[in-house]
């Protein structure tokens, strides 16, 4: 039995309509199964959704299965319009119903115990009468209710749909489970809001937490990303060694250790990302994106950092190229690009240290014999390629809705547009708080500085 006032949405319809996609998506839950099979669903299953201001529960159950002879059921032991809500209600309690017709007692029960109704359509497929008994069947159970249109393959019925729905729903709306953000999601508790009144307030209280969780995670987020920058370019690998030859010897040695750990503590990141928004079926590998994966290869990192007009107002700003000189209002300016061109892209790449991410040192120990430090880093390029990874994971993973278990694509250049939107003065406080990593010195901006990226 419901508690009357807790929130709860049956979600039902025909079989294969995207239901147990609808609830995977607003109950942020990647566990609940979806299948291209119908009767993936057999019984009932509540899931509770929890928020700083209260609760609602959602219950995915199994689709129709035969609608037409439920509904003569009915008819046959209904006399007027009065009784039809109590009819609908000896149908669930009835032991030759609950045998003949398991699926539709599994997904009428909750609507008789106090659910409202989310009935979900595809607007890819034609409309037909058919779904007209399954309507008339919601309509005699009296709960509030509100049509769902999932266009699953294309939007080409939509309308048609819209048409028909509207005869039986006094609210219709297009919901694509795999694609709804946050903003889609809580749109559809607020426009339920107005249709009970006896839980309006709340939903609408749910809507403002459910927003509020959002900006919280993005916030999060950014603080995921400050950690692993901290990390990586502070990193270095130490090894005790005899002699210094010893120590050159050993640098590829060091430098896989190194690279490794780098790529260890940034797949850490990607998987805090995942248990932040709550994906914990999800597996997910920077390698699987369609984008250049190799984050030691320099060559490539124009597809993740700053473009190199970016990197020469980098330059500018951290204040290595120039010095004074240079006005950050016109750094990247295309005339002083035109002009000073080669000596500056040149200037810039020495500043970058374009080839090398790190070297390796030899350092004299107190009581004998050497040890071979590789790390940290000492390209200044690097946070850069770092952020546009984890921005790019970030747009992915946060965008990803828990129906969806494909693959998305977004995008490489984002992260230099994110970059070209923020104001000069934001554009430099981020240049100096990664230009502070690499010289090793805190860079207490950085957390601000980054979450600008995500507006
Ligand atoms: N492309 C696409 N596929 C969807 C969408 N909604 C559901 N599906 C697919 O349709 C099938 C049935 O979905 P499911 O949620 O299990 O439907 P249910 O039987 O109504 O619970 C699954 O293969 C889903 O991946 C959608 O919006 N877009
Ligand atoms: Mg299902």
């Amino acid at each position: 039995m419901n508690n009357p006032a807790t929130p709860t949405f049956a979600v039902v319809g025909h079989p294969n309509k995207g239901k147990s996609s609808i609830v995977a998506t607003l109950a942020h839950n990647d566990s609940i199964q979806i299948s291209p099979r119908s009767r993936t669903t057999l019984t009932a299953e509540r899931y509770e959704i929890k928020t700083a201001n209260g609760q609602f529960h959602l219950i995915d159950t199994p689709g129709f299965q035969r609608p037409s002879k439920v509904l003569q059921w009915l008819t046959e032991h209904s006399q007027s319009a009065s009784d039809r809500a109590q009819t609908i209600k000896a149908f669930v309690l009835d032991a030759d119903c609950r045998r003949d017709f398991p699926d539709e007692v599994e997904l009428l029960l909750p609507i008789v115990n106090g659910a409202a109704i989310l009935y979900v359509v595809d607007g890819s497929r034609p409309y037909s009468s058919q779904y007209e008994t399954e309507m008339e069947i919601l309509r005699w159970t009296g709960e509030p209710s509100m049509a769902l249109i999932n266009p699953i393959k294309n939007t080409e019925y939509v309308t048609e749909w819209e048409q028909a729905l509207h005869q039986y729903f006094k609210s219709v709306t297009v919901f694509n489970p795999m694609l709804a953000d946050y903003q889609k999601q809580t749109e559809l508790l607020s426009v339920f809001a107005h249709l009970k009144l006896a839980w309006k307030d709340a939903l609408l209280a749910i809507s403002s937490a459910l927003m509020a969780t959002e900006q919280q995670r993005r916030y999060d987020s950014i603080t995921i990303l400050t950690r692993l920058l901290e990390d990586v370019c502070s990193y270095r690998v130490e090894q005790k060694v005899l002699t210094e030859s010893q120590a050159q010897y050993l640098e590829p040695t060091l430098q896989q250790k190194f690279y490794q750990w780098i790529l260890q503590r940034e797949a850490r990141a990607y998987q805090e990302l995942l248990a932040l928004y709550t994906h914990l079926n999800t597996e997910f590998s920077i390698a699987d994106l369609d984008l250049p994966s190799d984050l030691f290869d320099c060559d490539q990192w124009f597809a993740w950092g700053l473009s190199k007009k970016q990197l020469l107002v980098a330059a500018t700003v951290a204040g290595a190229v120039g010095g004074a000189a240079l006005d950050f209002a016109v750094a990247g300016h295309s005339f002083m690009l035109g002009a000073l061109g080669g000596g500056i892209i040149g200037a810039s790449s020495a500043y970058f240290g374009s080839e090398k991410i790190a070297s390796t040192r030899v350092k004299g120990l107190p009581l004998g014999g050497f040890s071979a430090i590789y790390g940290p880093v000492s390209n200044k390029n690097f946070p850069y390629v770092i952020i546009g990874r984890f921005l790019y994971c970030f747009r992915y993973i946060s965008r990803l809705t828990h129906a969806d278990r494909r693959a998305l694509t977004i995008a490489a250049t984002d992260f230099q547009q994110a970059v070209e939107q923020l104001e000069k003065s934001q554009q430099k406080e981020l240049h100096i708080a990664c230009a502070q990593l690499i010289k090793q010195k805190p860079a207490p901006n950085l957390h601000d500085a980054l979450i600008r990226l995500l507006d």
